[in-house]
C-alpha cells in the first residue's frame, strides 16, 4: 500500500510554494517517512526553520513548528530543546541560512553537541532571493553576485560540522530518497547534534544560468559529484578530488548531549547540588 503522507502534512498549505521539480519536496517526504518509521508522535516533534525556500519546510509539516528569522534557527531550536529535552527538535536550514548568516550558530550548536537534528538543504545557492553566491556555490559558477563566475572556495559542510564537534554527521542527496530516509532514521535516534548535508537541486535559480536548467540535468550533476563513502574511502586522493562522500561520515556516542549537562546546572541552581564536571564528556 502506498505511504499516506496526509496525517503528517498541513493540507491547507498544499500545494507547496516550491518550484516544480525542486528537491525540497523530496526531503520533506523523506523526513516524514523517517518520523513514521521511528513511530514518533507529531505532538512530540518540533520543526524549526530559518528563512529561504528551505525555510518553508516548517509551514508544511503538521506538528509544532517555528518559522524563525534568517540564520537564527539553531538559536531558537537551542532554547526549545533546553526547555523540552524529551522532545524531538528538527532544524531545517539552507546553505546560506546555516553556513553564511547562521554559520556561527551552526558551529556552536555542533560544539555544544545539543540534541538537535540539523538538516542543511544544500542547493549551492541563495534560492529564495534569486541566485546570490552561497558558501557552497562551486567555483566558476555564475551567480547574481558573481556574474563573471564565482571565485570563492566553497565550504565542505560535513568537514566543518565534524571539526566543530557534531557527533553524528552524514551526507545524503535527493537522488536517493530511501537512503536519505535511512540516514534520517539513524541520525534522529542519535543522542547529540546530528548534522545532515543534503544535496538538493535548484535548477531554477542556479541551474538555469549554469547549463542545468532542468531538474534532471541538475540531478545528474549532483550524481556526478557524489559517491558512496565506502567507495570514496577506497579512492586515491587524486580520484577523490571534486567528489563528496555520501553516508554516515562521523559518529561519536561517547560525548554528553548538552541538555543532559544543562540538567545538572538546573539541579545545582535548584537544590545546591554540586555539578560533577567529570561526568560531562
Ligand atoms: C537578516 C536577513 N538578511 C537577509 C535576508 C534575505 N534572505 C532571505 S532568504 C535568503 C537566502 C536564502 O538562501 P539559503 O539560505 O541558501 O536558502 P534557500 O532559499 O536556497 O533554500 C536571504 C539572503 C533576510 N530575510 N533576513
Amino acid at each position: 500500500m502506498a505511504f499516506n503522507y496526509d496525517n503528517y502534512l498541513r493540507a491547507d498549505k498544499m500545494p507547496t510554494l516550491w518550484c516544480w521539480g525542486c528537491g525540497d519536496g523530496v526531503i520533506l517526504k523523506s523526513v516524514i517517512r523517517a518520523i513514521d518509521q521511528l513511530g514518533w508522535d507529531m505532538n512530540d516533534v518540533c520543526v524549526v526553520s530559518g528563512i529561504g525556500c528551505s525555510g518553508r519546510f516548517s509551514s508544511y509539516v503538521n506538528c509544532n513548528t517555528v518559522h524563525t528569522t534568517h540564520g537564527r534557527a539553531i538559536a531558537y531550536a537551542t532554547g526549545i530543546k533546553l526547555a523540552n529535552p524529551s522532545k524531538h527538535v528538527i532544524v531545517v536550514t539552507g546553505d546560506g541560512d546555516g553556513l553564511a548568516i547562521g554559520g556561527n550558530h551552526t558551529i556552536h550548536g555542533c560544539r555544544r553537541n545539543i540534541g538537535l537534528n540539523h538538516i542543511l538543504i544544500n542547493n549551492f545557492i541563495y534560492g529564495l532571493t534569486n541566485s546570490q553566491t552561497s558558501p557552497t556555490t562551486p567555483r566558476g559558477f555564475w551567480t547574481a553576485t558573481a556574474q563573471l563566475g564565482n571565485i570563492d572556495p566553497s565550504f565542505n559542510a560535513t568537514n566543518l560540522a565534524i571539526a566543530a564537534g557534531a557527533t553524528f554527521v552524514a551526507r545524503g542527496s535527493v537522488i536517493e530518497p530511501e537512503r536519505l530516509t535511512k540516514l534520517f532514521v539513524e541520525g534522529f535516534k542519535h543522542d547529540g547534534y546530528s548534522f545532515f548535508d543534503v544535496f538538493s537541486n535548484c535548477h531554477v535559480n542556479l541551474g538555469r544560468k549554469n547549463k542545468m536548467g532542468e531538474a534532471v540535468k541538475m540531478l545528474e550533476w549532483i550524481k556526478e559529484r557524489s559517491v558512496n563513502k565506502i567507495k570514496f574511502d577506497q579512492m586515491s586522493e587524486d580520484e577523490q578530488k571534486g567528489l563528496f562522500p555520501l553516508g554516515v561520515l562521523h559518529k561519536d556516542e561517547a560525548k554528553t548531549e548538552y541538555s543532559k549537562a544543562y540538567a545538572k546546572v538546573i539541579a545545582a541552581a535548584k537544590d545546591g547540588t554540586k555539578i560533577n564536571f567529570e561526568e560531562i564528556v
